[in-house]
C-alpha cells in the first residue's frame, strides 16, 4: 500500500509520497519535481506529461492543457471560452461536456475532459509507481475550493478510469493548511485562543485565500474566498499582448497570425516574468520567431507591473471577502502563509503585505506544500499508516438545497429546504425527515447559482425514495434520509430508512453532563411528530448520534439503580425506532458504471499501445547501440579472437543491419528488432564467446597464483 498526494495544477502537477517516516516530493522520468499537466497525441502513441511539453510546439493542434479547468464543464460555458485561449487543440462539445478534437494514430478523435484528465492521471500513477516500485492505486488529490459537485465528480470518475481510488479530493488551501499544522508541536490548546493563519495560493490560473484556525490536533477552515481567473498565466498573457504590439511595430510581424509564434512568445514571456521576480530588468530574445525574423527586446520590472495593474487592483478582494466571511479583521490574523508559484511576484507580495499590514511567511515550500498536505491526508486515511491524529474541518462554499413534490396528503407542506449552509462544516451528514404514504422524489441543487463558476447548472442530483407506503392505519411513514456532503465535497443521499414512534418508559434522567452541554438549546427535531406540522426537516447526524448515545446511557441506568435498591422515577416518552430500509435510486452527474468501465477499457488499451510503442523504441535503440558497439570492438578488444573471414562477415552484417535500420527497419515492430539483434548475435556470438573464455581463464590463472 502506498501513500500518495497529488497537487493537480493547471500548469504543473506535483506528486508527494510518504516514506522514510516523512513525506517526500518525487521526481519524474526526467528528474523534475513537477510534471507539466499536459496530454498530447501523436501518430503512434500519446505523449503524457513531459513528452507532451517537449512536443508541444510541433504538435499544437494535438496538445491539450488546462485539463482540470475543463473537467465537468460544457463548451458553451463562458469560462470554457476563456480556457480555449490557453488550449492549443480545438475544444469541442461531446454530449454536453467539453472535450478536445485531436489526431491520434492518424485518425481524428474526440475525447471528453474526463477522459483527458484520466489520461494524465494514469501518467501520474505510472510516475508514482515507478518511483515507489509498488503498484499505486490510491491517492489524495487537490482541487480549488471553488470546484462544484459536477467538477468534483468528473475528477473522481477520471481517477477511477485511470485505475485510481481517490481517498479524498482536498481543497488546495486546506491541503496546505494540513501540511502546516501537522508538523507543528506548539499549537494552542482547546482552551486557548486558536492560531489564525491565512493561506494564500496563487498559481497559474487561480487565486484562493483560506482563513484557518489551528488548535492542537485540529484545523478548522473559517472561510475561503477566491478569484477564479487570477494567476501566472494572466501575467504571461499581458506580456504576450504587449510584445505582440511591440514586434508588430519593430519587426512588422503579427504573431497572432501564427499559432507557433504565439506559443513561443508565451514561453519566453513566462521565462521573462520569472527573471523579473528576482531582477529589475531582463532581456527577451527569440531566434527566427516567424518569417525568419529574430526578435529582441528588454523589459523592466516596473513595465511588467504596469501591464498587470488591472490584475493587481484585484488582489485585495479575496482577502477582504475571506476576512468578512470568517468574521475576523486583519489584526486577528497571526500568520500569512503564501504558496503557489505566482506568489513569487514581488508586486503581489507587496500588495498582500500592505493589505495585512504585517510580514508574510514563506515557511512552506511554495511549489510543494499542497502535494505534501495531500500526502499527509492520504496517510491519515490509509489504514496501514500511523500518523499523528489531525482533524480537518473544511467548510461549505456553496449552499445546497433540496426540493421535492408536495405530498398530496399534506397540503401546506414546504417544498424546499436549504440543508447545507454556506460556512457550515464539511464533510457533514444531515438526516432529512419526510412524512409520506407513497414513493417520492427529491432533487438537490445549489441554492445560490450566482455563486457558481461560469454558467454552471445548479442541479446536483435527483433521488427517488422507494418502498414508501402508508401503514395499516393509513398513517404516514416517517422517512429518514441521510444526505451527506462527503470528504470530496460531493453530495449524495447515501441511504434511507423508516422509523416508527414507540412509547417507551425511561428513567427521568438526572441533570447529567449531556444535558448541561446542550444547555438551553431546545432541539425542535427531538420529537417532530408531537408538533405535527409534518414539515420535512433536517438535523445533523452528529446530534442524532449524540441522542442515540444518550438513549443507550439511559438504558444502562436501571441496572445501576437496582443495585441501590431504589426504584428510579420513570416517564413515558415517544422514541423513534428504526424499522427498515428505504432504497434510494440516485441520478447525479457521475458517470454510469457501464460508461466508466468502457472508458477504463479504452484507457488501458491506449496505455498498452503507449507501452508497446515505448518498448519498440527501446528495442530499436538497443539494436542501434549494439551495432555501433560491435563495430568498435571488432577492431579493438575482439580483434584477436576473430579470423579475417569472420571479421569481414561480421562487418558486412553490421553494415547491412545499419542500412536496414535507416530503411525498412526505420519503423517496424518490437519482434522484428529483436529478431534482427539475434541475427547479428549469431554471427558475433562465437567471437564474443572466445573473448570471455580468455578472460575467464586469465581470472582462474590469477586466482591460482593468489592461492598458491
Ligand atoms: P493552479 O493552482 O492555478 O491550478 P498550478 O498549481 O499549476 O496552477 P503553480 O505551480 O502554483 O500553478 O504556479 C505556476 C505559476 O507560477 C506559473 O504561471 C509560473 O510561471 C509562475 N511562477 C513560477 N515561478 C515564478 C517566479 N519566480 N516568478 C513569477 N512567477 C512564477
Ligand atoms: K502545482
Ligand atoms: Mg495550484
Amino acid at each position: 500500500m502506498s501513500v500518495v498526494g497529488v497537487d493537480f495544477g493547471t500548469a504543473n502537477t506535483v506528486i508527494a509520497v510518504a516514506r522514510n517516516r516523512g513525506v517526500d516530493v518525487i521526481t519524474n522520468e526526467v528528474s523534475n519535481r513537477a510534471t507539466p499537466s499536459l496530454v498530447g497525441f501523436g501518430p503512434k502513441s500519446r505523449y503524457l506529461g513531459e513528452p507532451a511539453k517537449t512536443q508541444e510546439i510541433s504538435n499544437l493542434k494535438n496538445t491539450v492543457g488546462s485539463l482540470k479547468r475543463l473537467a465537468g464543464r460544457s463548451l458553451s460555458d463562458p469560462d470554457v471560452q476563456i480556457e480555449q485561449q490557453y488550449v492549443s487543440a480545438p475544444l469541442v462539445d461531446i454530449n454536453g461536456q467539453v472535450g478536445a478534437e485531436v489526431t491520434y494514430l492518424g485518425k481524428k478523435e474526440k475525447y471528453n475532459a474526463t477522459q483527458l484528465v484520466s489520461m494524465f492521471l494514469s501518467k501520474v500513477k505510472a510516475t508514482a509507481s515507478a518511483e515507489l516500485k509498488l503498484p499505486v492505486s490510491e491517492m489524495v488529490m487537490s482541487v480549488p475550493a471553488w470546484f462544484t459537485d459536477i467538477q468534483r465528480r468528473a475528477l473522481m470518475d477520471a481517477a477511477e478510469i485511470a485505475g485510481l481510488k481517490l481517498l479524498r479530493l482536498m481543497n488546495d488551501t486546506t491541503a496546505a493548511a494540513l501540511g502546516y499544522g501537522i508538523t507543528k508541536t506548539d499549537l494552542p490548546t482547546a482552551e486557548e485562543k486558536p492560531r489564525r493563519v491565512a493561506f494564500i495560493d496563487i498559481g497559474h490560473s487561480n487565486y484562493s485565500c483560506s482563513i484557518v484556525e489551528f488548535r492542537k490536533g485540529e484545523l478548522a477552515v473559517k472561510a475561503t474566498a477566491y478569484d477564479r481567473h487570477f494567476g501566472g498565466r494572466d501575467f504571461d498573457k499581458a506580456l504576450v499582448d504587449h510584445l505582440a504590439v511591440e514586434f508588430k511595430e519593430k519587426y512588422k510581424i503579427d504573431i497572432f497570425s501564427n499559432p507557433k509564434a504565439v506559443v513561443r512568445v508565451a514561453a519566453a514571456a513566462e521565462k521573462l516574468k520569472k527573471i523579473l521576480s528576482a531582477n529589475q530588468q531582463a532581456p527577451i530574445n527569440i531566434e527566427s520567431l516567424m518569417n525568419d525574423v529574430d526578435v529582441a527586446t528588454m523589459m523592466k520590472r516596473e513595465e511588467l507591473e504596469a501591464l498587470v495593474e488591472p490584475l493587481l487592483k484585484r488582489v485585495h478582494i479575496p482577502l477582504e471577502q475571506a476576512l468578512a466571511e470568517a468574521k475576523l479583521t486583519k489584526d486577528d490574523i497571526d500568520i500569512i502563509e503564501l504558496v503557489g508559484g505566482c506568489t513569487r511576484v514581488p508586486a503581489l507580495k507587496e500588495r498582500i503585505q500592505k493589505f495585512f499590514g504585517k510580514g508574510l511567511s514563506f515557511t512552506l515550500n511554495q511549489d510543494e506544500a499542497i502535494a505534501r498536505g495531500c500526502a499527509f491526508s492520504c496517510a491519515i486515511l490509509s489504514p496501514v499508516f500511523r500518523v499523528r491524529d489531525f482533524a480537518i474541518h473544511d467548510i461549505v462554499n456553496y449552499p445546497i438545497e433540496f426540493t421535492w413534490e408536495k405530498s398530496p396528503d399534506i397540503p401546506d407542506e414546504d417544498t424546499s429546504l436549504t440543508v447545507f449552509n454556506r460556512g457550515g462544516v464539511m464533510p457533514s451528514t444531515k438526516i432529512l425527515t419526510f412524512y409520506r404514504k407513497d414513493v417520492f422524489n427529491l432533487e438537490a441543487k445549489y441554492a445560490q447559482p450566482e455563486l457558481l463558476p461560469g454558467k454552471t447548472n445548479p442541479w446536483i442530483g435527483r433521488f427517488s425514495v422507494k418502498n414508501v407506503k402508508a401503514d395499516s392505519k393509513d398513517d404516514f411513514m416517517i422517512c429518514k434520509l441521510k444526505a451527506r456532503l462527503n470528504l470530496h465535497g460531493i453530495l449524495n443521499v447515501e441511504s434511507g430508512y423508516f422509523v416508527e414512534d414507540v412509547e417507551v418508559e425511561e428513567p427521568i434522567p438526572e441533570e447529567k453532563e449531556a444535558e448541561k452541554k446542550e444547555g438551553d438549546k431546545k432541539d425542535p427535531d427531538v420529537c417532530p411528530n408531537l408538533v405535527v406540522p409534518l414539515q420535512p426537516s433536517s438535523e445533523d447526524e452528529d446530534e442524532h448520534a449524540a441522542k442515540r448515545l444518550r438513549l443507550n446511557d439511559n438504558l444502562l441506568t436501571p441496572d445501576k439503580a437496582m443495585e441501590t435498591d431504589d426504584k428510579p422515577k420513570t416517564r413515558k416518552i415517544k422514541k423513534q425506532v428504526r424499522k427498515g430500509d428505504l432504497p434510494i435510486v440516485s441520478g447525479t452527474a457521475s458517470l454510469e458504471d457501464s460508461a466508466k468501465a468502457a472508458a477504463a477499457e479504452a484507457e488501458s488499451a491506449m496505455n498498452m499501445e503507449d507501452k508497446l510503442v515505448a518498448d519498440t523504441e527501446d528495442k530499436k535503440n538497443e539494436l542501434e547501440t549494439y551495432i555501433y558497439e560491435m563495430r568498435n570492438k571488432i577492431d579493438d578488444q575482439y580483434a584477436e579472437f576473430a579470423n579475417e573471414d569472420e571479421k569481414t562477415k561480421l562487418k558486412a552484417k553490421l553494415e547491412a543491419s545499419e542500412d536496414w535500420l535507416y530503411e525498412e527497419g526505420e519503423d517496424t515492430t518490437k519482434a522484428v528488432y529483436i529478431a534482427k539483434m539475434d541475427e547479428i548475435r549469431a554471427v558475433a556470438g562465437p567471437i564474443v564467446q572466445r573473448y570471455f573464455d580468455k578472460l575467464e581463464s586469465e581470472r582462474a590463472a590469477q586466482k591460482a597464483i593468489e592461492e598458491a
